[in-house]
């Protein structure tokens, strides 16, 4: 549980993005409903995390209603400035990655350059065996919230496997740490999972820097079984440093002051594509403007964003209904439109079930998202 809260995102972010309404929580619970005889399995877990994530944003919101908030934009000058010294005073044990494989988020060794008595900083040490971090991390920028930021990933090693997308679940370990003060706040060497993006009105995804930073590496190559043990092999593994705007901001979330900025070294090792509707469309696909940001794309205008929305054109047919379902018993290779629904191993074989969007009238628009077509290929003779 203390997990999923350290990557609590800020209820101001929901707030802002998704004002949550009696409405529209309603209106998902009755599609919930609607679309219940179909998923009861899947369902039951969306409405297990509904709840979860109404009363952790609650807490959220009573922990910080007595400190004022602080503007973003401004805050992020500060936080630039903290960082950018930080990263000029820095540096870490580049040279030990560059021979073996695997490396672990531990072996990863950043140190405060020396100082003179008076405070001063001096030459790096070992120059042919340490980068200075600011010379070694890539800088990148982004929008959030309406303020600009500034953030910065050191690279190790890319990983051999896929990359997650913003909106799926990831299977990582890492260690956090402040900037300011240096301590670690947590240290995870036993691998676990996270959700990288809410469920859309509450507060059960990760921080922003986690979404926008985990898809630019891979998951491991593969894994082998070693005494019971999961051994990764080939893995992204990197280092972020965050503005608390990418972070926590104005919450305090356990040993994390208001306004830190954080450092995250981590290996990414597997993920899991998540559809948190259950509509058969992939969360990320349901970024139809490719924002990275799944709250401003909404369909019919009905308050929910398509990816929390099980009929994305209100016309009565979910969109689940909207798609034509495949059966194979063998690897596909995915047509246009086409995503895997559901896979099952079993001693009779391998089945996958794909969903595929069609366009019926062929006028560019896919028939779930086109209100003047509702053909319900799963009641077709009914
Ligand atoms: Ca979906
Ligand atoms: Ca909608
Ligand atoms: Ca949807
Ligand atoms: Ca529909």
């Amino acid at each position: 549980m203390i997990q999923k809260y350290y990557f609590n995102v800020s209820c101001d972010h929901i707030k802002s993005n998704n004002e949550p309404s009696i409405r529209f929580v309603v209106n998902l619970m009755l599609e919930i409903i609607k679309h219940m005889k179909i998923k009861v399995l899947k369902l039951g877990l969306c409405l297990l995390v509904l709840v979860i994530a109404v009363v952790s944003c609650e807490n959220d919101d009573d922990s910080t209603s007595s400190i004022p908030i602080r503007d973003r934009a401004e805050q992020q000058l500060a936080d630039k400035d903290s960082l950018l010294a930080y990263l000029t005073t820095h540096y870490y044990n580049s040279s030990f990655f560059e021979s073996g494989s695997n490396h672990k988020y531990t072996d990863i060794v950043i140190t405060e350059l020396p100082q003179d008595d008076e405070g001063n900083y001096l030459e790096m040490p070992d120059p042919d065996n340490n980068t200075l971090l600011i010379d070694a991390v890539e800088t990148l920028t982004t929008t959030f919230l309406e303020a600009d930021y500034e953030y910065y990933v050191l690279k190790i090693n890319q990983g051999g496997g896929e990359a997650p997308k913003f909106t799926d679940a990831v299977r990582f370990r890492f260690e956090g740490s402040i900037v300011e003060t240096k301590d670690v706040f947590q240290s995870l060497s036993t691998p676990d999972n996270i959700n990288l993006h809410s469920n859309g009105f509450g507060s059960q995804g990760a921080i922003r820097a986690w979404q926008l930073v985990l898809p630019t590496f891979n998951t491991a190559f593969d894994f082998s079984l070693s005494n019971g043990i999961v051994e990764y092999n080939n893995f992204g593994l990197g280092v972020m440093f965050v503005p608390s705007g990418l972070g926590y901001f104005s919450g305090s979330v356990l040993d994390i002051p208001s306004y830190s900025n954080l450092i995250f070294k981590f290996e990414l090792l597997q993920y899991q594509e998540v559809d948190h509707d259950s509509d058969g469309i992939p969360s990320f696909v349901e970024d139809y403007n490719d924002n990275v940001d799944v709250f401003d794309n909404d369909t019919d205008g009905d308050g929910i964003s398509d990816f929390a929305d099980f009929d994305d054109d209100e016309d009565g047919i979910s969109t689940f209904n909207e798609l034509v379902q495949t059966t194979y018993t063998s690897e596909p290779t995915l047509a246009a439109n086409e995503y895997v629904y559901s896979r099952e191993e079993s001693e009779d074989g391998l089945v996958i079930i794909t969903v595929t969007a069609q366009d019926t009238n062929s006028n560019g628009i896919l028939d779930y998202l086109d209100d003047s077509v509702s053909i319900d290929y799963n009641n077709i003779d009914e």
